[in-house]
């Protein structure tokens, strides 16, 4: 018997120390005290006196809980000694995320949360994450048409699964919107605009942004931000009276990369996008089918302060203005149009303007306009298309236009 004890003893060593070997005193020599492995020598002085209290532990059937949770990997499940990091109740799905096992709040990640053996996706349900953890947000986002839900957010990601979410939302330091899954219709109701940006750097990718009323944006405001970027996003059928579908000032650097601007209206000017004091690069995207109560059918970079626009391999084309400008209003405004040789529609054309004939209208001494492999008509097409530059002259291109004009001229 006593070399079985010494055998468990040795066996549950990192477990139970056996240094709690009560029943060992008075019969342990001093050599004892070590009780290490090399202590296999002292079955013959313990003989007969241990009690039986040094047993080995009781032993259950354990799973791993790497993630401390409280809940196992069910595939690790093993009959061993009680220890932390080992527990008796399993179903955790995700033994490497702490917040995701049974019963756990559901969130919009694409992914089951509760290990729910039902699920099927997250559509409906919205997220705000930031540095305290994850809320859910989808009772607080539930507006209704003409009733959006008007909400602040500070610095954090707000993750959007599906579904249409009539809201105006208002972000103030930094963060990141976007769409998981399906993509979601963020509604501005009819009531405000739909997103407004201030200060810090954003990311906003995958959503559609629709039905938004605003004075200086309708759609999706910038306002001060430190570097913005769109992606993927539907920008449709938003009202301002500048910058129907996106409005950007306060000195902000916006990139827009694969995104459609379309249906948008201005009541002034600018009735896809508005600019003042902006730098926006838009890249694989289309501005298409705005309108304008007065100048600038797609966009208007607007007098005051300066702003850069770069269209590249984008489209601006199908939009109306009743002023001047059927694509572009070019005030404030260096506009560049980087085409593709190869490509016919990469560019700026078929815009329509009551008033005078013109694709890119150039009003005041700072607006300048050039373009290299732009297409300021369709190959083939019947009619060039125009630059106008105020008080100087019309200068007439066609598809993979290379130009150079400010307030003085276009070369070629
Ligand atoms: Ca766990
Ligand atoms: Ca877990
Ligand atoms: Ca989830």
């Amino acid at each position: 018997m006593s070399l079985l004890l010494a055998l468990a003893c040795t066996f549950v060593l990192e477990d139970v120390p056996c240094s709690t070997d009560s029943g060992d005193s008075g019969a342990d020599s001093a050599a004892d005290s070590g009780d290490s492995a090399a202590d296999s020598d002292d079955s013959a002085v313990d003989t007969g006196e241990d009690t039986g209290e040094d047993t080995a532990c009781e032993t259950a059937s354990l799973a791993q809980d790497a993630d401390g949770d409280g809940f196992g990997d069910v595939t690790t499940v093993e009959e061993r000694c009680p220890t932390e990091g080992w527990v008796a109740v399993t179903g955790d799905c995700d033994d490497s995320d702490a917040d995701v096992f049974p019963g756990a709040l559901e969130r919009c990640n694409g992914s089951s949360d509760a290990c729910d053996p039902a699920w099927t996706s997250d559509d409906g349900l919205a997220t705000f994450t930031d540095a305290t953890g994850s809320t859910d947000q989808t009772a607080l986002l539930a507006g209704f048409d003409g009733a959006p839900v008007v909400g602040d957010f500070g610095q954090g990601d707000l993750a959007l699964c599906g579904g249409t979410w009539f809201v105006n939302l208002s972000f103030t330091a930094g963060g990141e919107v976007r769409s998981v899954g399906d993509r979601a219709v963020l509604d501005g109701g009819g009531v405000g605009p739909v997103l407004a940006l201030f200060a810090g750097d954003y990311v906003v990718s995958g959503i559609r942004v629709q039905h938004g009323l605003g004075v200086s944006g309708g759609g999706i405001v910038v306002d001060g931000g430190d570097s913005v970027e769109l992606s993927d996003l539907e920008v449709q059928d938003n009202v301002a009276t500048e910058g129907g579908g996106l409005y950007v000032q306060g000195g902000t650097v916006v990139t827009m990369a694969d995104s459609l601007i379309s249906g948008n209206v201005a009541t002034a000017s600018g009735g896809g996008i508005a600019l003042s004091g902006a730098e926006l690069s838009v890249t694989g995207s289309s501005i298409e089918g705005n309108e304008a109560g007065d100048n600038g059918g797609g966009l208007a970079g607007l007098a005051g302060a300066g702003s850069v626009v770069t269209l590249t391999a984008s489209t601006l084309s199908g939009n109306h203005a009743v002023g001047l400008g059927a694509g572009v209003l070019a005030e404030d405004l260096s506009l560049v149009c980087v085409g593709d040789a190869a490509t016919d529609g990469i560019g700026i054309f078929g815009n329509v303007s009551d008033t005078k004939r013109s694709e890119i209208r150039l009003e005041g001494r700072a607006a300048t306009a050039s373009g290299e492999n732009c297409d300021l008509a369709l190959e083939g097409a019947g009619a060039l298309g125009v630059v106008s530059v105020e008080g100087v002259d019309d200068f007439e291109y066609g598809a993979d236009a290379t130009f150079l004009c400010d307030s003085v001229g276009c070369l070629p």
